[in-house]
């Protein structure tokens, strides 16, 4: 993390969801196109993408933080400077689509993320009976809770990398890049997000 060289855009991207949706898994996937055992995020997992924007070089900052409920209070903490938003849904857990649907509904509610750009990734698509897009997309009645940002649905499994290369695409592509004197202070509070989820973190 924040090896490279100043010169280089950084743009922040959330990846939030339920815990359990295989965020990290596919965090460690597209970082390293492996799949890692993973334990429940207690805190926070950060790591630094590249990605190429209209044939330029930039670097994605993708944090996964802990989804479980009492981590989910801190993801406000997170919502300064993201350029892009990643929501990841368990498709196989019908179970809890509703708890999905509120928490992306609530995060999408926060002043900070006015109008950032979302993927919703439909995980586990290879488990069997995993919600498809569309049955994803009516389930959370997307139209409605995303209003007027731009935003996407695609479909993925995290374990196999089937429609990683696509989300990770879509993602470059709809990431508006900071301009230099923002991304400088984005590199500042991403210092300040740290100390500040360190402190807060529950540790066990
Ligand atoms: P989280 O970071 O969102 O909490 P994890 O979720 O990445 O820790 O993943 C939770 C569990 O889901 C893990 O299983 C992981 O292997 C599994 N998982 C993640 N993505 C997929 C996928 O695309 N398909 C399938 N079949 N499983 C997936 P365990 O058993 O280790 O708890
Ligand atoms: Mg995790």
């Amino acid at each position: 993390m924040g090896q490279r060289g100043s010169t280089q855009p950084e743009a922040r991207v959330l990846l939030l969801g339920l815990d359990n949706a295989g965020k990290s898994t596919l965090l460690y996937k597209l970082k390293h196109n492996t799949v890692v055992g993973t334990v429940p995020t207690i805190g926070f997992n950060v790591e630094m993408l590249d990605v190429k924007k209209k044939k330029k070089n930039f670097a994605l900052t993708v944090w996964d933080v802990g989804g479980q409920a009492e981590m989910r209070r801190h993801w406000r903490s997170f919502h300064q400077d993201t350029a892009a938003i990643v929501f990841v849904v368990d498709s196989a857990d019908r179970a809890r689509a509703a708890e999905a649907r509120r928490e992306l509904e609530s995060t999408l509610k926060s002043e900070q993320l006015r109008g950032r750009p979302l993927v919703v990734l439909a995980n586990k698509q290879d488990v069997d009976g995993a919600m498809n897009v569309s049955e994803l997309n009516d389930d959370f009645n997307l139209r409605r809770i995303c209003g007027d940002r731009e935003w996407y649905v695609l479909p993925c499994s995290a374990s196999t990398g089937v429609g990683l290369p696509e989300a990770l695409k879509r993602i470059g592509h709809i990431v508006k890049l900071p301009s230099e004197s923002s991304s400088a202070a984005v590199k500042e509070n991403f210092k300040d997000t740290v100390n500040y989820i360190k402190a807060k973190s529950v540790r066990r």
